[in-house]
């Protein structure tokens, strides 16, 4: 039978591999991906009673193009195969520059956890980081690990096992009237897909990154495009893509308290 489905997802060097060995330990299967070159990593892990099957996906920065071969893989993994969760790893010494890519995850409409790595290297920079108050925030369930220590192996195999018994898709942003009136109406004319995967699409085709699939998408796009031309002075692609770093800056703003010298801090 088949395996439930975890995929590892996140920016290149945030600790994909690392939580990797620390959840599969010697069960892992090294192949590669089917008609490319890259390397297909994945391995099993138990979770109680449940076998999980966990599949380390090669490093990304956006879900919406760009990159070689690599990063297709595992954006085609993301967005096409059936995944019980998406587990969106993310350097929280570099929080803000990796929430942009969590952005994107959040709008494929899957159930998702988000894992706080290198904590103890944002500790060392002077932050502090709650977990808690960006869980709330964001509506899924928020792990701070550090995965080069095998401690961090015991709370994560909870917060999956909890994951996968309630599945959370998270708040998708807010990207502001104008942006998700023109989502709604290009959602409409995309019924083959499922809703979260249609806005998704519809997303692509307002930034611009696939081409409309038949003329009726082709001719409504071009229209929308030209009726939001006139009300604002960026084009829709620069207004997601703003809305989407201010969200970044947003949660790590919320994650992320700078502390003060000791002194200060004091009454
Ligand atoms: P990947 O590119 O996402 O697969 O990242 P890797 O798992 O290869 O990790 C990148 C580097 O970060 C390696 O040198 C790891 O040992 C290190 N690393 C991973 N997790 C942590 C962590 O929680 N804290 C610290 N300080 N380093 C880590
Ligand atoms: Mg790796
Ligand atoms: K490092």
């Amino acid at each position: 039978a088949r395996l439930p489905v975890i995929a590892l997802a996140g920016n290149p060097n945030c600790g994909k591999t690392t939580l990797f060995n620390l959840l599969t330990g010697a069960h892992q299967h090294v192949g590669n991906w089917p008609g490319v070159t890259v390397e297909r990593r994945s391995g099993t892990m138990t979770l109680g009673r449940r076998k999980i099957s966990v599949v380390d996906l090669p490093g990304i920065y956006s879900l919406m193009g760009g990159g070689g071969e690599d990063q297709r893989v595992a954006r085609d993994f993301l967005l096409d195969s059936d995944i019980e969760l998406i587990v969106n790893i993310v350097d929280a010494s570099n929080l803000e520059r990796h929430m942009a890519l969590t952005a994107e995850l959040l709008e494929t409409g899957r159930p998702m956890v988000l894992v706080l790595n290198m904590v103890d290297e944002a500790e060392a920079h002077g932050l502090q980081v709650r977990s808690h108050e960006l869980s709330a925030a964001m509506g899924i369930p928020v792990i701070p690990t550090v995965a080069r220590k095998a401690r961090s192996r015991i709370s994560l195999m909870e917060a999956l096992t909890q994951a996968l018994d309630h599945p959370a898709l998270g708040n998708m942003l807010d990207y502001g009237q104008l942006i998700e009136a023109a989502l709604t109406a290009l959602g409409t004319l995309l019924p083959g897909d499922p809703p979260a995967h249609r806005r998704f699409t519809a997303l692509c085709l307002l930034e611009g990154n696939i081409d409309p699939a038949d003329p009726k998408t082709q001719h409504a796009l071009r229209q929308i495009s030209s009726e939001l031309a006139g009300t604002s002075d960026e084009t829709p692609a620069d207004l997601i893509m703003d809305r989407r770093f201010a969200w970044a800056q947003e949660m790590a703003t919320i994650a992320l308290h700078r502390q003060g010298p000791a002194g200060l801090r004091q009454k």
